[in-house]
């Protein structure tokens, strides 16, 4: 199946009961046993739900894995991936991740004794430079939030498992999603997503995801998401089944409307610098061009001014960006990374890779692409 059918049949059947098309909403908690043990493949919600089995068996459809697993949080899906290890592992991750990633790294599991780096992903070399015989994860983020930097994904797999096969490789593809990037395909072995963005779609839910093509660490995490219990519920698996069917809809005019907002923005007498990898100018544009089908919705921008007033001003007084946390959604979203998104990153450790007072982030949504620019033009011109 191409893509653009996978998001409509990928994993999916009608339900058998009764043909539904769409799989109903199984909002049950248990069911019901004719003798101890002897049930129709469903005990208890927490285990499994059919309405999260029919959206599990599409994320790994969209992700072309093997296994899928729906959490009630993106943050609940990392947790997942962290309860693999043990104290005394060390994970290196990209020094540009989202603020609440961050957060879980060092704020929860450095004190249940697992160790992490930090380096700049856009080199290889920095990645394998921080491996140690006690290295057990590379998590990437790519693109980043915020800054919009790329790894490539492929040769910084490849060049960890010539180091040492055992070291999990896992990719947070959020920002890109599988219309444009499948990182299991590229040798990863783990999926990652907060689908509360652009899986979803819609900003009415909150949960991640996690896809992979391997029986043994498949099973590894359903244990956890069973005996930890962070599970979607069947009503979010709904709505999340739901938005996935136009994800390939959405993010063409995402791409389309990201384009254009970029190409606006670099040639704004106000701005000072725009970070969005379909730009010739981006760093890694290169990588991005061949690991990525397109560019996607995400694009920061730095001001010219650097006081906290201008970005301020600016977010104060966009109509159609709506100023709230996430993103991914139909509609176009503003955020100031400083004072949201990243403000539990030290001051410090956010100076050092650019995450500073006038960075603004843009979730651009899939609206007419007029009305946004002309957002964008009143908006700079207070
Ligand atoms: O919010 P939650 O569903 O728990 O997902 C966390 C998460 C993980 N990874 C990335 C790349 C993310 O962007 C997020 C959530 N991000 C926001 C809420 C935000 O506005 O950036």
């Amino acid at each position: 199946m191409k893509f653009n059918t996978k998001t409509i049949h990928g994993g999916q059947q009608h339900e058998e009961a009764t043909g539904s098309v769409m799989p109903p909403i199984f909002q049950t908690s248990t069911y019901a046993q004719s003798s101890p043990g002897v049930n129709k493949g469903y005990e208890y919600s927490r285990a499994a739900n059919p309405t999260r089995t029919a959206l599990e068996k599409a994320f790994a459809s969209l992700e072309n894995g093997t296994h899928g697993f729906a959490f009630s949080s993106g943050l609940a899906a990392i947790d997942c991936v962290l309860r693999t290890l043990n104290s005394g592992d060390e994970v290196i991750a990209g020094d540009d991740i989202y603020g609440g990633t961050y957060r879980m790294f060092t704020n929860m599991f450095e004190k249940y004794g697992l160790k992490f780096r930090y380096v700049d992903m856009n080199e290889v070399g920095n990645v394998i430079k921080a491996i140690s015989d006690k290295t057990k994860l590379i998590w990437l983020e790519t693109p980043t939030n915020p800054l919009m930097k790329i790894a490539d994904i492929e040769e910084i797999t490849k060049a960890v498992k010539a180091k040492n096969t055992d070291i999990l490789v896992a990719v947070d593809n959020t920002f890109a999603t599988p219309y444009l990037q499948r990182p299991l395909d590229l040798g990863v072995d783990i999926v990652m997503h907060s689908a509360t963005k652009y899986l979803g779609g819609h900003s009415d839910l909150v949960m991640g995801a996690l896809m992979v093509k391997d029986a043994q660490l498949a099973e590894e995490l359903h244990f956890i998401q069973f005996a930890a219990g962070a599970i979607a519920g069947p009503m979010d698996s709904f709505l999340a089944l739901r938005g996935i069917k136009t994800l390939h809809l959405r993010m063409q005019r995402h791409c389309e409307n990201g384009k254009a907002v970029a190409e606006y923005l670099e040639e704004h007498p106000k701005v000072e610098r725009v970070f969005y990898p379909g730009l010739k100018n981006h760093p890694n544009y290169e990588v991005a061009k061949k690991q990525m089908n397109d560019f996607g919705g995400m694009v920061s921008f730095r001001l010219k001014d650097q006081s906290k007033q201008a970005a301020l001003t600016f977010l104060e007084n966009t109509k159609i960006f709506t100023l709230a946390e996430s993103l991914g959604g139909v509609e176009s979203l503003v955020s100031h990374p400083v004072t949201m998104t990243h403000a539990s990153i030290p001051e410090a450790e956010r100076l050092k890779i650019g995450i500073t007072d006038s960075l603004i982030r843009l979730s651009v949504g899939v609206e007419d692409i007029d009305d946004l620019l002309a957002d964008l033009e009143q908006a700079l011109s207070k």
